[in-house]
């Protein structure tokens, strides 16, 4: 890596020891989008700079990862950037369009579109990622644990192909029916850059990594287990296996597939430490059917931090009572959304590390 000086030491390592199963000092808490839209300092940085100048922005990206850190005494800090960042590597246009999220002008329509899709050197189109985590961590002072991220096969796949959000993914969950080997390729060749991606990240220094396969929830169980998993446990399997052969040490690895509660006891096979859980998912049925081996992660319902102190006071001293202090990272259920109060953030944060 460019920056050769050694990372500062860690000195909250609570997520990291509750991803691996050991005993924490107090339950870790962090937020999915804890950088973000609720926190008028984003807004305001946002006003100056495009959605992917920030992305692309070292320095950008940095203070954005920060801020939520300078409010909240949170136990992770997550790099910001977006899922999006790897289908703009393979080549196709991303645009952030304020108040309706990514758009990509020129889907993949049909099988022949993958033709344009550009996998040789997409790492290297995805090098500011690495850079933007090298200088996080000697920023963070070794505050806490830097988590890097992606979103899953089958969640890109359903962006590039709908050519942003959908509340249906029809067109995607269309291919799956209608061009099942080209399904399978495209599934491959997102997993093959994923994999390249996720390495290049732990290289540059992301102490945790978690796997985002948001859309889950358009698939039933079958689907989820013949589109979903077999990509999944791909990634896993392959990161493990070259980081070990090049003496990298391994880092914990998250899987978060929300709506798939369904599929907990097959999610726990594929090699991860840490599985999250959405506010669909009771936490006593979820250990249940994981086991004691894996660690869980959520998932109160983000909606809950529109109610009042108290009451967000009390749902989540009882969440964390539920999970329990072993093998446990509380966290929303998905992300933060943008008209959270703050003071929300500030009671969570404090009611978790009260509970237990
Ligand atoms: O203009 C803005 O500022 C846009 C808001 C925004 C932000 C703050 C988007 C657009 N992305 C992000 C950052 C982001 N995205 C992070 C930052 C790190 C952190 O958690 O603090 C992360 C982890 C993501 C991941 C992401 N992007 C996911 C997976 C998680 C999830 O929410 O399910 C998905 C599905 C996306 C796509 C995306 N990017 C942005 C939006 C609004 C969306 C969702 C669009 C949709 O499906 O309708």
């Amino acid at each position: 890596m460019k920056d050769a000086k050694p990372f500062p030491v860690l000195k909250n390592d609570n997520l990291l020891r509750a991803a691996r199963g050991e005993v924490v000092d107090r339950v870790p808490v962090w937020v999915m989008r804890q950088a973000g839209r609720y926190l008028p300092e984003f807004q305001e940085l946002r006003k100056l700079h495009d959605f992917f100048t920030v992305c692309r922005t070292p320095e950008l990206a940095c203070e954005v990862t920060m801020q939520p850190l300078r409010r909240f005494d949170l136990d992770a800090s997550i790099i910001f950037s977006d899922i999006l960042v790897i289908p703009q590597a393979l080549g196709l246009t991303v645009e952030m369009h304020a108040g309706v999220g990514p758009v990509l002008p020129q889907p993949i329509v049909v099988p022949e579109d993958l033709k344009r899709l550009t996998p040789d050197g997409a790492l290297s189109r995805l090098s500011y990622v690495g850079d933007a985590i090298t200088m996080m961590r000697h920023k963070l002072e070794g505050r806490v644990p830097l988590i890097g991220f992606t979103g899953a096969p089958w969640t890109l796949m359903g962006y590039m192909i709908e050519g942003g959000g959908s509340k249906t993914m029809s067109k995607a969950k269309a291919w799956l029916n209608e061009h099942p080997e080209d399904s399978k390729l495209f599934l491959n060749l997102l997993t093959d850059a994923i994999v390249d991606y996720l390495e290049m990240q732990v290289k540059a220094g992301a102490q945790m990594l978690q796997v985002f396969e948001s859309s889950a929830e358009h698939l039933s169980k079958e689907q989820f287990l013949e589109w979903g998993v077999p990509y999944l446990k791909r990634i896993r399997d392959e990161l493990v296996d070259r980081l070990t052969k090049k003496a990298i040490p391994v880092v914990p690895m998250t899987l978060f597939a929300k709506g798939a509660g369904h599929s907990l006891k097959e999610q726990s096979e594929l090699g991860y430490d840490v599985i999250g859980l959405d506010w669909t998912v009771d936490p006593l049925e979820a250990r249940n059917l994981v086991g004691p081996n894996i660690t869980l992660q959520g998932n109160l319902d983000p909606q809950d931090m529109y109610r009042d102190p108290e009451e967000l006071r009390n749902l989540t001293t009882e969440m964390v009572h539920k999970f329990g202090k072993s093998r446990y990272i509380a966290n929303l259920g998905h992300g933060i959304t943008p008209q959270t109060p703050i003071t929300s953030m500030e009671v969570l944060v404090e009611a978790v590390h009260k509970a237990l």
